[in-house]
């Protein structure tokens, strides 16, 4: 895609289909004379006015009245692509919407996906992270996944990622100055100090990382309900959904297949699974279900292990992130069974049939899920910048390898280089090289 496109750019910005209200949407120079072109305004010619809506009837060929609309011009550079741009509020018929879009695209063509966005990191509106954060917050399910999509369009982000970036680069400079100079006696930095550096940004970057552990949830997390057959996992799926939505039966193997459907729990989306219960015997199918609970057990965000009460132990817990629950806590006599208080994770009672305990399982998942308060540190949400951290914290583990190694340290530079490289890519849109130069330009030896 061409820098500085000089095209006009037109798409159904609202979502497609039957609609009170619809949104057509214009980027580019032409924008606000295409949409003036088949608008007629009530009042007097009046010129448009940045972010001032203005009332009109849209034409087509320049007399059949084809809908009321509103028009709201912004001009560039402040609009969401840095271009003039201009919104028209039309009813949401689809077939006007269509309409619409064929008039003002005999001067202007239809959108690609995305490109209003990409006309905005284009026009430095935003960068390469906040416009992942506008597809995030887009597609954002649950209070989670809004929260950190918020953050990322706010730029915190890529503030904190080229904070990093900077870092690594003063250090890099601070290297390649010596190698420069090394025939003018500058003394090197003792490799204490570096490493010290390196250390400290390693020590993030890894916090940064295992972070993506709650920053994936906002795809929703996969809580895997466990145990023997007849245990009561699919009546406790029923309970916390609130619906019979699986067959539930005294006759051990009645689930054979996994189930899952989504589920709101505090600020998470939940995908629940409902699996078929493992034991020796049952048939093909049921293996197969079997086959398909064991994916499911290792891919879990996490694991409910239940148990009947009178029968525990039958199904240990082997994951790390499973959960102990006890179900069937209505029948007579029933309590909590005994060393279960140990070690271990605390487990939960509960009676799927008369919804004790439930409450308390709810919190507990939300609990486990959001391990810590993350407050306002980085939240890595998206599997690509969880990468270029893992490629920006390999160049820094490698670099300190050579410090401790005391090898030249034109081999710790770059391993560094890497590192802001990978850094760099998280926010787009800049060339190392060209930063560097700008640092070294600036960088003033022996004062
Ligand atoms: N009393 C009592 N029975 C339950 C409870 N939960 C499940 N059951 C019964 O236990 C049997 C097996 O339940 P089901 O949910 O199909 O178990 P699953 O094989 O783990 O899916 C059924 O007869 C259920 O009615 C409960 O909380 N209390
Ligand atoms: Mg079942």
């Amino acid at each position: 895609m061409e820098l500085n496109a000089t095209d006009t750019i037109v798409a159904l910005s609202t979502a497609p289909g039957k609609a009170a209200v619809a949104m057509v949407r214009l980027s580019g120079p032409d924008a606000h004379a295409i949409v003036a072109d088949h608008v007629r305004f009530a009042g007097k010619a009046k010129a448009f006015r940045h972010a001032r809506a203005r009332l009109g009837v849209l034409l087509e060929d320049g007399e059949k009245v084809l809908d009321q609309v509103l028009v709201l011009p912004f001009f560039a550079p402040r609009s969401y692509t840095g271009e003039a741009l201009c919104e028209v509020h039309l009813h949401g018929s689809p077939w006007l919407v269509e309409r619409a879009i064929s008039l003002f695209c005999r001067r202007a063509r239809a959108a690609d996906p995305g490109e209003f966005t990409r006309r905005a990191l284009q026009n430095g509106k935003l960068d390469l992270a906040q416009a992942e954060g506008v597809e995030s917050l887009i597609s954002a399910r649950s209070a989670i996944a809004h929260d950190l999509a918020q953050r990322a369009l706010r730029g915190e982000i890529s503030s904190r990622v080229e904070q990093m970036r900077g870092r690594i680069l003063r250090l890099l400079s601070l290297i390649e100055a010596e190698l420069d100079f090394s025939q003018e006696e500058i003394e090197p930095h003792p490799a204490e100090d570096l490493l010290a550096e390196v250390g400290s940004m390693q020590e993030t970057l890894e916090r940064w990382i295992s972070s993506y552990r709650l920053g994936r949830l906002v795809d929703g997390a996969d809580v895997v309900l466990a145990g023997p057959p007849n245990a009561g996992k699919s009546t406790l799926m029923n309970a916390l959904l609130g619906e019979e939505r699986v067959i539930v039966s005294a006759e051990p193997g009645t689930t054979r297949d996994s189930i899952s459907q989504s589920l709101s729990i505090g600020p998470l989306e939940v995908r629940l699974w409902d699996t078929a219960g493992l034991r020796d015997g049952g048939g093909d199918i049921e293996h197969m279900g079997m086959r398909h609970t064991r994916e499911l057990l290792e891919r879990a965000d996490l694991v409910l292990a239940l148990q009947p009460w009178n029968e525990p132990g039958l199904e240990e817990p082997g994951a790390t992130n499973a959960v102990p629950v006890y179900t069937k806590m209505d029948q007579e006599g029933a309590r909590t069974p005994s060393g279960s208080s140990g070690s271990g994770p605390r487990p939960v009672a509960l009676s799927a049939l008369s919804g004790r305990g439930i409450p308390e399982l709810l919190k507990r998942i939300e609990e486990e899920l959001v391990i810590h308060d993350v407050g306002d540190d980085m939240v890595v949400s998206q599997a690509r910048h969880r990468q270029l951290l893992e490629a920006a914290l390999e160049g820094l583990q490698r670099a300190a390898e050579a410090l401790q190694a005391d090898l030249d340290r034109s081999l710790v530079a770059s391993d560094l280089r890497p590192a802001a490289e990978a850094l760099g890519q998280i926010v787009g849109g800049f060339d190392l090289e060209e930063v560097l130069d700008g640092i070294f330009s600036r960088f003033c030896i022996g004062k």
